[in-house]
């Protein structure tokens, strides 16, 4: 089994979102993807295995119950895109499943190099399937992999761990819907999303107690002074996190506890903070199974079939491009 990667262009984009994330009028943001440098990845990791967090137990519970009857639905040679790969963990048991029966390409698309790394390693023993890791953003990966397949072949397109719910509604809908453009009739999207539940058990899930969640998302900060020379003082930050029930999403921010200047060198940047106010990092949006579906039938698929986990509500949906 060989590895070749696909790497993407430098980027000098971070200091570039950073800058326009940070000049917002209002209230400030910063792309949620730029958590995951290596620290942050791993910081993520932990947070998988604390108690408070279900959403990864959930799904991966899930594809290794049903994973035979998932690629079942699908038939004929496949190819396998996976966005956001992350460790790799989950999709050993689709990848399992499917090698059984045919040879099985694997294209983990990931802009998280660390990840990437991670889930080559841990996915490296099945025989079966070749590994291409492609190192970019999605839907650059995912026209790279379409534009290589062969006649014949089946896309399946793996989304997992409720990544979706990152995007901003209706920017989810959007997303699918230029996903729907890059693929052909028949080809499938095995898509996570994680489902409403009480929201002080989504407040532990995302400022749990041990204070990992708030090291994952501190570290932005510390990866901004780290890649773009900044003078953040962490420690005059603090993470916060609210649940908005307008959007019935979950939004971690970086609160400012003081008045305070801070300078990005590599950004040409300096910034004003507020006592109180807030950097809006990442929104994680909970979802209804009736919701997804109707997505899903705006963005151009027919949903095939939903699995669904009691113990912490949370769906797999198969969605067909139509
Ligand atoms: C990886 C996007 C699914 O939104 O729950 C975990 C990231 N943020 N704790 C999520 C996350 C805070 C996570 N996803």
């Amino acid at each position: 089994m060989v590895i070749h990667p696909i790497i993407a262009d430098p980027v000098s984009e971070f200091a570039e979102e950073v800058c326009n994330g940070l000049n917002k009028p209002g209230q400030k943001e910063l792309p949620s993807k730029y958590l995951y440098d290596e620290v942050g990845s791993r910081l993520f990791e932990v947070i998988c295995a604390l108690p408070e967090y279900g959403l990864t137990r959930a799904d991966e519970r899930l594809l290794r119950k049903h994973a035979r009857e998932i690629v079942e639905r699908v038939r004929g040679e496949v190819v396998v895109a996976e966005l956001g790969s992350g460790s790799g963990k989950k999709t050993r048991w689709i990848l399992e499943a499917l090698s059984r029966h045919r040879p099985t390409s694997y294209y983990p698309i990931e802009i998280s190099a660390t990840a990437l790394a991670m889930c080559e390693r841990e996915l490296a023993d099945i025989d079966a399937i070749s590994i291409v890791g492609c190192e970019r953003e999605y839907l650059d990966g995912l026209l790279e992999v379409a534009a290589r397949r062969l006649r014949g072949q089946r896309l399946l397109v793996l989304f997992l761990g409720s990544t979706i719910g990152n995007f901003d509604r209706p920017a989810d809908i959007s997303f699918l819907r230029e996903m729907r453009l890059i693929l052909e009739p028949g080809d499938a999207l095995l898509l996570g999303t994680d489902l409403e539940k009480p929201v002080l058990q989504l407040i532990d899930a995302y400022d749990d107690p041990l204070g990992v969640t708030a090291a994952f998302n501190l570290n932005l900060l510390a990866r901004i002074n780290r890649e773009l020379d900044a003078d953040f003082v962490l420690e005059r930050y603090a993470h916060a996190a609210r649940f908005n029930a307008d959007t019935r999403s979950i939004e971690m921010h970086i609160s400012s506890a003081c008045d305070q200047m801070v300078t990005i060198k590599k950004a040409g940047l300096s910034v004003p903070f507020q006592k109180g106010e807030t950097i809006w990092t990442e929104t994680s949006h909970k979802y209804s199974v009736e919701e997804v579906a109707d997505m899903a039938e705006h963005a151009g698929f027919r949903c095939d079939a939903q699995w669904i986990d009691h113990e912490w509500p949370f769906a797999e949906n198969l969605l067909i491009a139509e």
